[in-house]
């Protein structure tokens, strides 16, 4: 694989054509998401996302751990204001508002800000290692990076309780039966899958793909008025490219489309 720039908490590679793979790091503090890794974990994000040839994004970990959370030293002793003032929620936004669309390869523990990590991303892969949690309450605090909010979106209002007020893990199966990844894989195979995943994604019409991941998205946002008017806004709005006339061209003359990304 082709390796980027050089960071100190991330590796960033280029596995195959249109995907951008981010690996979280510091597997030796279980990829404690720290300030510096954030900081270039959203980097990286930034310049994959402004990259054209990168049209899908996957973020793993190492097959033991994906993250096991913001860096509890570095928090132990925050005040509010400080927490205010180090743009941490920010980071977190950024990840937010990649419009294309990011795979979690997850293996190990996803704990706290790991698993809240997963979760702001688009799909996830689990290997049948994962392990999902929200273990903050045995801190004395609460998830603080959109686990609650996530979750109970996704999962449901009463597993979500039990696990954010009293740490109940699940399993990769488990999280796959209630929803919250797409398909397990194997140790060995699920960066292999998740990177297939993100492939395919990458060969589609790239303009669709950005409004396709916004309309999703917005369903977890407004009401459902609101966002059938949204999709139906993104729909029209397809009709201006040219990839639009080449897929319904293609389909006619039975072809394959050859996506120009405008
Ligand atoms: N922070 C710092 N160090 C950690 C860590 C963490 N989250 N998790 C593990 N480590 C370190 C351990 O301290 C240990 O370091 P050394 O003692 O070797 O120096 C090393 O990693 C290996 O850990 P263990 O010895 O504990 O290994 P085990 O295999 O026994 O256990 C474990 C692995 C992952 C189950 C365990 O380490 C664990 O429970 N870790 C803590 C998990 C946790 O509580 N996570 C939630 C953290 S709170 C926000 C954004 C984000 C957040 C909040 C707000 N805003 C935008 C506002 C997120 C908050 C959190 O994630």
């Amino acid at each position: 694989m082709a390796e980027e720039k050089n960071y100190e908490h991330i590796v960033v590679e280029r596995p195959t054509e249109g995907v951008g793979l981010v690996r979280l790091n510091k597997p030796r503090t279980f990829n404690a998401l720290t300030e510096p890794l954030m900081r270039e974990l959203t980097h990286a994000l930034g310049a994959l996302a402004a990259d054209e040839s990168v049209r899908c994004i996957v973020i793993t970990g190492t097959k033991r751990v994906f993250a096991a959370g913001a860096d509890i030293k570095e928090m132990a002793q925050a005040t509010p204001v400080e927490l205010m003032q180090k743009n941490f929620i920010g980071r977190w936004e950024q990840i937010r508002q990649v419009s294309k669309p990011i795979v979690a390869a997850v293996s190990g523990y996803a704990l706290g800000g790991g698993c809240e990590l997963a979760l702001a991303c688009d799909m996830i892969v689990a290997s049948e290692t994962a392990v999902f949690g929200q273990p903050e309450i045995n801190l004395g605090v609460i998830p603080g990076a959109g686990g609650t909010q996530r979750l109970a979106r996704t999962i449901g209002k009463a597993l979500t309780m039990e696990m954010v007020l009293n740490d109940r893990r699940l399993s990769a199966e488990e999280a796959a039966r209630f929803g919250l990844v797409n398909r397990v894989a194997s140790v060995e195979t699920y960066l292999d899958e998740a990177i297939q995943l993100a492939a395919e994604i990458a060969a589609r019409a790239p303009i669709a793909v950005r409004l396709a991941k916004d309309a999703v998205n917005m369903a977890l946002e407004t009401t459902l008025s609101t966002g059938l008017a949204y999709e139906r806004n993104h729909f029209y709005a397809l009709f201006a490219t040219e990839d639009q006339k080449e897929g319904m061209a293609a389909f006619l003359e039975k072809r394959k489309p050859e996506w120009k990304g405008r």
